[in-house]
């Protein structure tokens, strides 16, 4: 029988410093006002809606009065929803673009209001009644912004200006191999909390147990009773701690002990059931306190490096990944739906992948939660990619607020075991000072999950050597290693020689390799663009990465052929990545079935 047990926490411990991002945590497990729609558009190429102050949304009074735009006459564009692909002439469109939203609502006493977005990317400037609310930086990260003053009791506007334009300060900067879909591309809602509310938590195994739990409660607003209680019903767990005064609560937690009481630990079964791919187990989990109470659904799970190895709750486990953009199936454009969720990641499962590479920006909500109930384990990165402007102190103070956004948001995922902090950087020292620093944060915010970052940084050490040498790879827990070999250089058949050695004892992970092909192209295993190609470069990588002693897991570039304004070639790839196992209409390719074969022979192997 379940034991029931209040504990009252008397004495704080240090743990994770809570995440200084301003988000509200699982906006999902809250009263929400679907903004979701038609919206009403304006395109600005010339930018003169900030000087005509399209966020009056003005109408002329009568018939001489000049207002040079119109919201109500102006095309509707779905949200969420990227422009370039609902309106032919904004393929290409990097630009401005006004969105206005009309909505009735009844305010409620005691209550709070937030405007919340899933992500706009680029930029975006949020106007209530023809008031400012905020800004927001950062094309993948969620943002709330405090409506409650402004709102009025009946009908309301929300106007919002949208950017995509490229700068070569921003993350990512001007060039990126992936279409910068312009627009609001996720959930727009309105979440309504009490005046006092639970902002965010963080309920997670204290890093290498496997039985206690440890985290933090952050309140919003003043503080009375100084009580927090975090629930676990189904493991019989109801645990108090206290809230300092600016409403930061920390607790710990052996649930173990909460269970056995003053038996000895060691004669009781355990009681947590792990999170893992093979039982992705989520346990009912609620925060409640100052009149609030907020219910989550959070898997349990231990993620550690030891030597060489990843160890999951303990144990080595060989990541069967695979990469892949937030790139919607059959459709094209950005991806933002639980059913693109499910068909993306049903692929990755068919594949036979215990593990996604989520690039290069975090992904939507539905993604990692589908990936908690399925039982993925996921790497999740920031869009610090190629070449940016390391040296400018607003170039990092971005990246580490999208760090902290994509931690804010996910930090209670169990399928998160990796933050990424970059993509393919170039080594330099000012790039160096800049990245150590992102390990840091992302240290500080989150100290149950590995970091990792994507490295092509290698040296010919001897023939048919190749050592990784970046500097980056000593600060990072697991190191990622990004090599086209067959490629962008060197034969698919050199790889049977083809000696990695690293320079550190870490988990190494080969986070890309992989070769072009579009579906349906035939010929010989040395014509370039064929499938036959693509599957042979596949044959020769996946024989060369099962002699890397220290591999760790991989995630081969990538599950679907996908937009990039960098791929040119007409015929072949027409503006696409054609690097999928999939292509952009949903057809399987050679090589997924090389793959696939190759996953089915380690998951025997119990890899
Ligand atoms: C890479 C990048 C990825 C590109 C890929 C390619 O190394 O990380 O964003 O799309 O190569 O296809 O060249």
């Amino acid at each position: 029988m379940k034991r029931f047990v209040l504990v009252l926490l008397l004495a704080g411990w240090a743990h994770a410093v809570p995440a200084s991002s301003s988000l509200i945590g699982n906006v999902n497990g809250r009263t929400t006002v679907s903004l979701n729609g038609a919206w009403r558009t304006i395109v600005d190429p010339f930018d003169n809606g900030k000087s005509s102050r399209f966020f009056r949304n003005e109408k002329p009074r009568n018939r001489s009065d000049r207002v040079e735009y119109s919201f109500d006459a102006s095309p509707v564009l779905n949200v969420p929803g990227d422009w370039n692909t609902q309106r032919e002439s904004l393929l290409f469109y990097e630009g401005p673009v006004w969105y206005r939203r009309e909505f009735t609502y009844h305010n409620l006493a005691n209550t709070r209001v937030f405007v919340y977005f899933g992500a706009a990317n680029y930029q975006a400037s949020v106007y209530l009644n023809g008031e400012k609310l905020g800004e927001h930086e950062g094309g993948c990260t969620p943002f709330n912004l405090e409506a409650t003053s402004l709102l009025r009791d009946g009908e309301n506007f929300l106007i919002v200006e949208v950017s995509n334009v490229r700068r070569a300060d921003a993350v990512p900067a001007l060039k990126f191999d992936w279409w910068s879909y312009g627009g609001i591309t996720r959930d727009v809602m309105l979440v309504e909390v009490p005046t006092t509310f639970i902002q965010d938590y963080s309920v997670q195994l204290e890093r290498g147990s496997q039985h206690e739990i440890a985290g933090w409660v952050q309140f919003n607003g003043a503080v009375t009773t100084h009580e927090v209680t975090i629930q676990i019903p189904e493991a019989g767990v109801a645990f108090k701690a206290l809230t300092e005064a600016n409403g930061y609560a920390r607790f710990r937690f052996d649930v173990n002990k909460l269970a056995c009481g003053k038996r000895s630990a060691s004669k009781c079964s355990p009681l947590l059931k792990l999170w893992s791919p093979d039982n992705p187990k989520l346990y009912r989990v609620i925060i409640s306190g100052e009149g609030d109470s907020v219910a989550d659904e959070i898997g349990f799970r231990s993620i550690e490096v030891q030597g060489a190895k990843i160890l999951l709750n303990g144990k080595p486990i060989f990541l069967r990944g695979i990469s892949m953009h937030e790139e919607a199936p059959f459709r094209e454009g950005r991806a933002f739906s639980s059913e693109d969720a499910e068909t993306l990641l049903g692929w990755v499962k068919d594949l036979g992948c215990n593990f996604v590479r989520f690039a290069h920006y975090p992904h939507n909500e539905n993604e990692i939660r589908l990936a908690d109930r399925m039982g993925l384990l996921v790497w999740s990165e920031i869009p610090v990619y190629w070449d940016i402007d390391w040296s400018n102190p607003a170039t990092l103070e971005n990246a580490e607020a999208q760090l902290r956004d994509m931690i804010a948001r996910d930090h209670n995922r169990a399928a998160v075991i990796l933050w990424s902090v970059s993509n393919e950087t170039p080594v330099k020292p000012e790039r160096l000072t800049f990245l150590t620093k992102l390990v840091q944060e992302a240290r500080e915010l989150d100290p149950t999950r590995l970091i990792t970052s994507a490295m092509n940084h290698v040296d010919e050490t001897a023939p048919d050597v190749r050592t990784l040498s970046d500097p980056l790879g000593e600060v990072v827990d697991v190191v990622g290693l990004n090599e086209y070999l067959g490629w962008y250089w060197g034969r698919p058949e050199e790889a049977d020689k083809m000696q990695w050695k690293a320079t550190w004892n870490k988990p190494l992970i080969i986070s890309e390799f992989g070769g072009g092909a579009e579906y349906g192209r035939h010929g010989d295993a040395d014509e370039i663009w064929t499938e036959e190609y693509q599957q042979n470069l596949y044959q020769h990588q996946l024989g060369m990465l099962e002699r890397i002693p220290n591999l760790a897991g991989m995630s081969p570039w990538v599950l679907m052929d996908f937009r990039s304004p960098a791929r040119m070639l007409p015929g072949v790839q027409d503006y696409h990545n054609r690097k999928g196992l999939i292509s952009n209409r949903g057809q399987r390719k050679l090589a997924f079935y090389t793959l696939q074969k190759f996953y089915e022979k380690l998951a025997e192997e119990g890899k």
